[in-house]
Order: structure tokens, then sequence, then C-alpha cells
């Protein structure tokens, strides 16, 4: 892997990924993209990983796509060069992933922080939309999970003028969990992931995957997913243990099975 570093902690079942292109401020390439997917995939399928942490520096979590490998790209380029997909699979990840966010996320770097499922945030974050100053748009999400997040009036001023909003900002309208001083994000969102990999791997999958259909769906068709997901927990050893280590009193040890 060239732009990006992974660094698991097997003790805690957690792994870290880091964007690692500082000089471009973590500009996302095609390249670094793949790697990403090729990445979270590995972890995805790797039973000793329960939860991912993505970060950037303390300068950039990511400036974008890479405005130069893109700037002499025909709309056919794009069509067939269909980037996209990686990003497909990447919100196909199955286990919880925090974004630990310092500094510019802009762009497809915003897109990207908002594509995982928790944003821990520097008070230096700032988060924007800046697609409209170079003439397109967010392509990768920006639209549609701003909009959700911040509501119609916020987000469409931050897509039509390119303006940032400051940590602060995007944790008043909840778009980030929290907001940290700088020398704390990334301990904070390593240790919101050691959190939850004590949880059961299975339980923890459902309910991301359920919370992300609410995203997706309208409430009935969204209440009757949550309901087969909560079925099928019952499937899993993690509840009869997690029950019976609540009826004896003592800590549940979670499997993942
Ligand atoms: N792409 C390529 N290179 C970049 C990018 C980028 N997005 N952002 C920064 N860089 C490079 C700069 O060119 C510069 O390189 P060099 O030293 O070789 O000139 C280096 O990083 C450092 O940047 P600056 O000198 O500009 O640093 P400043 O501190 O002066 O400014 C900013 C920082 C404000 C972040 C500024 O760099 C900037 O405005 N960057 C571009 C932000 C932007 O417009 N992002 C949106 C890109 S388009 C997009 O994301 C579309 C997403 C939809 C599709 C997703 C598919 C992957």
């Amino acid at each position: 892997m060239e732009f990006i570093k992974v660094t698991p902690n097997h003790q805690q079942h957690v792994a870290l990924i880091e964007l690692n292109r500082p000089k471009e401020l973590n500009a996302l390439n095609l390249q670094l993209m793949g790697e990403l997917r090729d990445a979270l995939k590995q972890l995805d399928d790797d039973d000793s990983v329960r939860a991912i942490v993505l970060t950037g520096n303390e300068r950039a979590f990511a400036a974008g796509a890479d405005i130069k490998q893109m700037a002499g790209k025909t709309a056919i380029d794009m069509f067939n060069i269909d980037q996209f997909s990686t990003w497909d699979q990447i919100k196909k990840t199955k286990k919880p992933i925090i974004a630990a966010v310092s500094g510019f996320a802009l762009g497809g770097g915003c897109e990207l922080a908002m594509t995982c499922d928790m944003i821990i945030a520097s008070e230096t974050a700032q988060f924007g939309q800046p697609e409209i100053k170079i003439g397109v748009m967010p392509g990768a999400g920006g639209t549609q999970r701003l909009t959700k997040a911040l509501g119609k009036a916020k987000a469409m001023e931050m897509v039509l003028t390119g303006k940032f909003i400051s940590a602060e900002e995007a944790e008043k309208h909840g778009l980030v969990n929290r907001v940290v001083p700088v020398e704390l994000y990334l301990d904070e969102a390593l240790k919101l992931a050691a959190e939850i990999a004590k949880m059961s791997p299975v339980a923890v999958k459902l309910a991301k995957e359920s919370v992300n259909r609410s995203f997706e769906t309208g409430l009935d068709e969204g209440l009757y997913f949550e309901r087969k997901n909560f079925y099928m927990c019952f499937a899993s050893e993690d509840q009869k243990e997690g029950m019976n280590a609540f009826v004896e009193k003592r800590a549940p040890q979670f499997t993942g099975k």
C-alpha cells in the first residue's frame, strides 16, 4: 500500500487506517481509493478486527478528490473509470468505521468522512463541499448526506457557496459526534472503537446495517428491516452469552459467533 497505512491492534480488536499523501493534503486519487477499498474489505473479513478508525493527519483528513488527476477528463472518461463503484464497496463495509478528522475535510474528503458511521473531530477540523468553486458539484454523496445531517438550508448554502463550517458548527448540527482538542482526536476515536469492539460483533454489524437503513427507506420498511435483524441476533451465540452473563451477574465474553 503506497497511500494508506493500516495498523491493527489485535488486543483491542481495532484497526487504524491512515491516509498517507501528506504533501497533497491526502487528495483522494484513484490509487488511494482502491487501496482503501481493498484494506476495508480485508479488515471486514478479518475476525480479529471488530471496529475500524479512518484518519488523515493533523493538517488534513482529505482535501477532496485529486483535482490534478480529474482536470483533463471527459464525461466519458469519468463514466468508464467508474470510481464510484469503489465508494459503493466502501459503503458495504459491515464493521463500524469511525472517521477521526482534523484539518481539512473537503469535497470528496468530507464525503468520505460522512460515508463513515461516526465522526470524531479535532477542534481544527473544517468541513466543506467547495466543488462549486472549481466548476463542478459533489459527486460522492455530499448533496445527500450533508442535507440529511444539516437540513436543506445549511447544506444548500455550503454546496452552492463552497463555504466551510468549523468543527464546532458541525457538532451543533449533528454532523459529528464530538469535538475534542487536536492532540486528543485520534485517541478519542480509537477509544470509541475499542468500546464498540467489546460488544457482540454480530449485533454490532446488524445494528449498523439497521441504523443505515433509516437513511435509505421509509419508517415502515425501516422498522420491518430492524425487526428482522433483531430476530437474527437470536441466531448468535453472543446473544445467549450476553443475556446469560447479565443473569449470572458477570461480564460477557463475545466471540462473534
Ligand atoms: N487535489 C489535488 N491536489 C490538492 C488538492 C486536491 N483536492 N488539495 C490540495 N492539493 C495539493 C495542492 O495542489 C498543493 O500541492 P503543490 O504543493 O504541489 O502545489 C498541496 O496539496 C498543498 O495545498 P495548498 O498549497 O493549496 O495548501 P493551502 O493550505 O494553501 O490550501 C486548501 C489548502 C484550502 C485545502 C486548498 O489546497 C484547496 O482549496 N484544495 C482543494 C479543495 C477542493 O476543491 N476540494 C474538492 C475537490 S473536487 C472533489 O472532491 C469531488 C468529489 C466527488 C467525487 C469523489 C471521487 C473520488
